[in-house]
């Protein structure tokens, strides 16, 4: 090797040892090996020279060449390792960042207060049911006492289906065919949806009702005060309630009972709509009619009923002036329960 390819072999070395970067060690690539390039060049020349001489400086030049070669390509992979690691530490996912956090579900207040008003009931003893939402006209009305042409069978209130067959207007169905199993005494609840031809800002087409039937012999007004006065002080805490006559077909006689406005306490608010006074279900003592139908024996047997919309006792108790928040799934209205 002669001494202008040593001295190309040396510079090229302490240019090497200079460089930090791929770039860096790309460029020399280029100065030495490229189209251009310095070890290029001499090869270039070499068809100046003998035929002798060329053999001998074409082996020492290629020497060069590769030396050159490996030791870019060793230099390329160790500084390409290193940028790498520089470009993945620089990355490193901050962890005191602050999260994003998942939207966890929780019940709907339908459903919690439902579960609460069970709860409840079943605390007292009282066994809960369940029943079809699409159901025979008799147990929806005839052996309820509401006989055809009521107003409450209009075609207006209920939701009519094929052959005798209706979307159950109430919870009551449910009693009827459970008395027509099994002989008193019995305290059931049943709860479940219900469905009325009706649509505003305090009614919704579907909603739940939860109705309770005591029967047994010497069951008295009493009971059922006692019954509902206990239920109401574990639902809304103790304050004053009223019973107020009412009418329906199925009890005789029929009361609806109020509460003291929970969030005016009585003095009249939006929620009372002035009267201080909120109503939260009806009740009433049960039509013999209604226990002649399932057979039971009215001379021997007496009882109790009542029943409550859930969706209201939720309005009521959170203070909700459109039942329509509890139906259209607005996660910002049902985040606050
Ligand atoms: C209301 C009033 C009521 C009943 C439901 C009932 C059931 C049978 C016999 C007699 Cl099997 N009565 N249920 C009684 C009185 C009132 O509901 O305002 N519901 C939302």
């Amino acid at each position: 090797m002669s001494e202008q390819h040593e001295n190309l072999l040396k510079q090229f070395q302490t240019e090497m040892e200079a460089a930090k970067t791929t770039a860096d060690v790309e460029a020399l690539r280029v100065k030495y090996l490229g189209k251009k390039g310095e070890v290029t060049e001499l090869l270039k020349g070499l068809g100046k020279l003998s035929i002798e001489e060329r053999k001998a400086t074409g082996a020492a030049i290629n020497q060069i060449k590769t030396k050159i070669q490996s030791s870019i390509e060793e230099s390329m992979k160790k500084l390409a390792l290193q940028e790498l690691d520089a470009k993945l530490k620089a990355e490193k996912p901050d962890h005191s960042m602050p999260g994003t956090y998942p939207n966890i579900g929780s019940l709907h207040p339908v459903t919690q207060v439902a579960n609460e008003v069970i709860n409840i009931f079943q605390a007292m003893g009282f066994f809960l049911t369940e029943g079809p939402e699409i159901e025979e006209e008799y147990y929806n009305f005839e052996a309820l006492n509401v006989p055809k042409h009521h107003p409450a069978r209009d075609m207006q209130d209920t939701f009519y289906l094929e052959s005798d067959q209706v979307l159950r207007t109430q919870t009551s169905p449910m009693q009827v065919r459970t008395m027509e199993k099994i002989e008193p005494p019995l305290k059931m609840i049943a709860l479940g949806k219900v469905y009325r031809c009706d649509y505003d800002i305090t009614h919704s087409p579907m909603f739940h009702q939860m109705e309770g039937l005591v029967v047994g012999e010497n069951i008295s007004m009493s009971d059922l005060k006692g019954t509902l006065i206990a239920f109401v002080k574990e639902m809304f805490g103790k304050r004053a309630y009223r019973f107020r006559t009412s009418y329906f077909p199925f009890t005789e006689p029929s009361a609806e009972m109020d509460i003291q406005c929970i969030f005016c306490e009585g003095k009249g608010c939006k929620v009372c709509k002035g009267t201080g006074w909120m109503e939260i279900l009806g009740c009433g003592m049960v039509n013999p009619k209604v226990f002649e139908a399932v057979k039971y024996d009215t001379e021997k047997y007496t009882g109790f009923a009542f029943g409550m919309g859930i969706e209201r006792i939720a309005m009521l108790r959170y203070g909700i002036n459109d039942i329509r928040l509890l139906f259209n799934s607005d996660t910002r209205f049902l985040k606050q329960f």
